[in-house]
């Protein structure tokens, strides 16, 4: 490939161009690659920030079954830990429920989004697969003609066309994907009206489940995530800006809303990570636009509260692989015309789930001394006696927490 004369975007093809390197573009290409239909990742970040972007960490029992299926779990086997179990802690008292003994009996693998990031690429690497850093898709074009392609910029600042049969919009949520649909795809969105401040700690984890607590002056989370490392999430005003709070104030208010007094220390240590994420969702639908299709955070993204975007990440990477092997190594374009209802079908359910659990966790911000306060904070502890105390909802809830 060469720089055209007149400074014009030099041209590059593959079967299928592939947006961004999270973990579903990066299974994707896998996939592709086993498959024999030829592809490339165009990813806007460097090799070393994808690598060391700490995320999610809680791997549903379904997405370790794909990504065993497709020989690509050995990492999350060798230093993942299953877990089961998580414990409310309320002005009522605590309770735990030990999940991987309820409902389906499923665990969660404990195992950072980082390290399944760095698997995968290491294994599109040595499958001989393209990927190109530091090169940023800007637009995608003619997706609905004959000629679909995807204008980037590479890391030298000059532009790049890439021509492909068929473009998979993994980019994310503030990706190149989502801004050029055409008019007549829907993004459907929701503000679930709370935001968080997420927190990395680099110190042992304090309890050995999941720890959520409700509490007068708003939720904590707290999340395993190695034997050195703990994720801590602490509801904030919207607006909040992640640094405001020196370390000291927010291991206070941790200590304060985990009930530390009443139910142990926790165990304190640098915090290595902090940012505020507010707790919206969106689907888009469809999620096939002729040759352009959506995946991962691009087709939907789901609020932290029940971790279910890097699940739902893997689970339409499979599916979209699946449908585009079929497409092009068989000629049959059945799979991709499948595809969008498919993945909305679990989509949905995984929107469904998380605003269940954001509901159980938060009261109403601005709310708060409100009329219908009163009414929202019983219901809330209606749901939460529920859950403590029916064995069908416990069930129920098991069976939803841990899958996709
Ligand atoms: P990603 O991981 O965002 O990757 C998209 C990639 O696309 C690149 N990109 C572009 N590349 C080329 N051109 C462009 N124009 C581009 N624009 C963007 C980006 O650089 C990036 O590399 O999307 P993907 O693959 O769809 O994966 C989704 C997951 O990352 C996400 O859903 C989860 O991290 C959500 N999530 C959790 N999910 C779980 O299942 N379990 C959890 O425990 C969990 N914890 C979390 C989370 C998300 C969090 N944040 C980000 C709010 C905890 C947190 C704090």
């Amino acid at each position: 490939m060469t720089q055209d004369q007149k400074g014009r975007a030099s041209r590059e093809s593959a079967d299928v161009v592939v947006l961004g390197a999270g973990p579903a573009g990066l299974l994707l290409g896998n996939l592709l690659l086993a498959a024999g239909v030829d592809c490339v990742i165009l990813e806007r970040a460097t090799r070393t920030h994808v690598l060391n972007r700490a995320r999610a960490g809680f791997l549903a029992p379904n997405t370790v079954r794909i990504l065993d299926r497709h020989g690509l779990a050995d990492g999350l086997h060798r230093d993942g830990r299953t877990h089961g179990t998580c414990e409310f802690r309320t002005a009522d008292g605590r309770f735990r429920l030990d999940y991987g003994t309820l409902g389906r009996g499923e665990r969660h693998t404990v195992y950072p989004q980082q390290n399944l990031v760095s698997d995968l690429l290491e294994r599109y690497a040595e499958a001989g697969g393209r990927i190109r850093f530091d090169t940023e898709a800007l637009a995608v074009q003619d997706a609905s003609g004959r000629h679909p392609h995807v204008i980037a910029r590479e890391p030298d600042g000059r532009p790049v066309r890439w021509d492909g049969r068929y473009v998979a919009g993994c980019d994310g949520r503030h990706g190149c994907a989502r801004r050029s649909l055409p008019p007549n795809a829907v993004r459907h969105r929701h503000d679930h009206g709370v935001s968080w401040l997420g927190l990395l700690a680099e110190a042992p984890p304090s309890l050995d489940a999941v720890g959520y607590a409700v509490h007068d002056r708003g939720f904590a989370g707290h999340m395993a995530r190695g034997p050195h490392v703990t994720r801590y999430y602490l509801q904030c005003r919207r607006g909040f800006s992640a640094d405001s709070w020196s370390e000291e104030r927010i291991w206070e208010e941790l200590d304060l809303r985990m009930r530390a007094e009443e139910y142990g220390p926790l165990r304190r240590g640098p915090i290595i990570e902090r940012g505020v994420v507010d707790l919206t969702c969106d689907v888009v639908e469809p999620l096939r636009h002729g040759s352009l299709l959506l995946a991962g955070d691009a087709a939907s993204l789901t609020a932290p509260a029940a971790a279910k975007g890097a699940n739902l990440a893997v689970l339409e990477a499979e599916l979209l692989a699946e449908a585009l092997t079929g497409a092009l190594r068989r000629n049959d374009e059945a799979g991709l015309d499948r595809y969008s209802a498919r993945s909305l079908a679990f989509i949905w359910r995984a929107q469904e789930f998380t605003q269940w659990m954001t509901g159980l966790l938060h009261a109403i911000p601005g709310q708060e001394r409100s009329e219908g306060s009163f009414f929202h904070a019983s219901l809330r502890r209606a749901r939460l006696d529920s859950l403590r105390t029916s064995r069908a909802h416990q069930d129920w809830f098991a069976e939803n927490y841990v899958g996709v």
